[in-house]
């Protein structure tokens, strides 16, 4: 289903009188509003394929009915999200989840619903059924030459596949590690996942980027083969220009300084993508800006700042992706408003007077930079974001079109209320 340009136009008229005076009230303040909603209109984060499906957790999972059944009802479930904030214009594919059997007509479709394809992600974490060999003792790292050369393969066939889409990088993210103190030589887990890494990097089509995830625990709970930033790091300068870091934000041990890592990575060149979401202990995967949305803002400080510094384009020269989803909520409503707390940070970020932050921290004035930061953090920026988003044609209120528009109960009576998304 899509929904049709009236219904939109017919929800912002009643909202618009309202939005203008809000949005009048936060542009009086700011002197380059139109290069900010340029740059928020271009701004476009992709949609995981599994992300469409009630998420589930190690002890089961609540199926919320008119999930999507194949691939393309995912890829029309993110049109809709995009028809409605205009923000959400790529999807991004999990292979095997998610193999494509026809790529002309999926593609067609991506065109149809304005989508592009984003990073293709691989999977080396879980078995499939027929699978030659088992990735219980790990994919990559494995002290198998046979099972390093069987996820190898996988690899670059996601590879091919993204190909096919037009897709222009691939994620690896490797459950790979141990579980206990000694099942494992640390140093020749990372040989063999180096040397399996040179063979997918060395399998890039021109103009691919490879991005390599870690994550500090889980499943593997003793050490991770990619367990932090430093470590794949390490790899991805090994690797050559082509290869990148991924940050996740649910990957860090507690209270690690994630704004700090992406600041460095961008000065080195080697931040490649990102992977929103938020978390209260672990990798719990929630709604992006619903634990810590100061946390997110500064982030978004540190990666506008960095990519100015670098001449990168915004929208363009790295990869945007959501990582998350939750298991008691509609996950399009989930994704609503995981990309809400994006365009917000983000223009928070663009809000940042940079000339006076640089004079204060040149001075020492600690307490002006501080002031300067959360000035922006505690201005009300959804106005913006709404603007940005009737610009596109978009719904100034996506979650309550949404809502009204009783897009889910059209699902259901379109699927049924017993699917269940393929995927995790
Ligand atoms: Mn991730």
């Amino acid at each position: 289903m899509t929904i049709e340009k009236h219904q939109i136009e017919q929800y912002n008229s009643d909202l618009i009188g309202r939005h203008e005076k809000h949005f009048g009230f936060v542009v009086a303040e700011i002197s380059d509003v139109e290069s900010i909603l340029e740059k928020l209109i271009g701004f476009q984060i992709a949609i995981p394929s599994w992300a469409l499906g009630t998420g589930g957790t190690r002890f089961g999972r609540f199926s919320g009915g008119g999930e999507p059944r194949n691939l393309e009802e995912k890829m029309e479930d993110i049109g809709l999200l995009h028809q409605l904030n205009g923000s959400s214009g790529a999807i991004s594919l999990h292979i095997p989840w998610d193999i494509p059997s026809n790529y002309q007509e999926i593609r067609n479709l991506a065109s149809q619903f304005r989508l592009r394809f984003d990073a293709m992600n691989s999977n080396t974490f879980q078995d499939q059924k027929g699978q030659a060999l088992s990735y219980k003792f790990g994919s990559l790292q494995h002290v198998d030459p046979a099972v390093r050369r069987q996820a190898i393969a996988h690899n670059i066939e996601v590879i091919r596949h993204g190909v096919e889409l037009g897709s222009d990088s691939l994620t690896v993210w490797l459950s790979d590690g141990s579980s206990f103190p000694g099942q494992l030589n640390f140093r020749k887990a990372f040989e063999n996942t180096l040397g399996s890494l040179q063979e997918i990097y060395a399998a890039l089509p021109a103009g691919w980027k490879l991005f390599l995830e870690y994550k500090a625990f889980e499943p593997n709970f003793y050490a991770t083969t990619v367990g932090d930033w430093g470590q794949s790091l390490l790899y991805v300068n090994k690797l050559g220009p082509k290869a990148f870091t991924l940050v996740d934000l649910g990957h860090h041990l507690p209270n690690a300084n994630i704004e700090q890592i992406v600041a460095l990575l961008l000065m080195e060149g080697k931040l490649g993508g990102f992977h929103f979401n938020d978390s209260k202990y672990g990798d719990d995967d929630l709604t992006t800006g619903s634990i810590k949305p100061y946390q997110l803002f500064l982030i978004f400080n540190e990666l506008v700042e960095g990519m100015d510094a670098r001449g990168m384009n915004h929208a363009r020269d790295l990869g945007w992706m959501i990582d998350a989803s939750h298991n008691v909520k509609d996950p399009l409503e989930d994704l609503l408003q995981s990309v809400e707390a994006i365009m917000i940070a983000y223009a928070q970020a663009l809000l940042v007077d940079r000339k006076m932050l640089r004079k204060a921290q040149q001075e020492n004035d600690t307490v002006a930079c501080q002031e300067i930061l959360q000035a922006v953090f505690r201005t009300d920026v959804r106005p913006l974001v709404a603007e940005a988003r009737l610009r596109s044609g978009a719904a100034l209120d996506p979650l309550k079109t949404y809502r009204e528009l009783e897009i889910r109960n059209a699902l259901i009576r379109k699927r049924g209320a017993v699917t269940v998304a393929s995927g995790l």
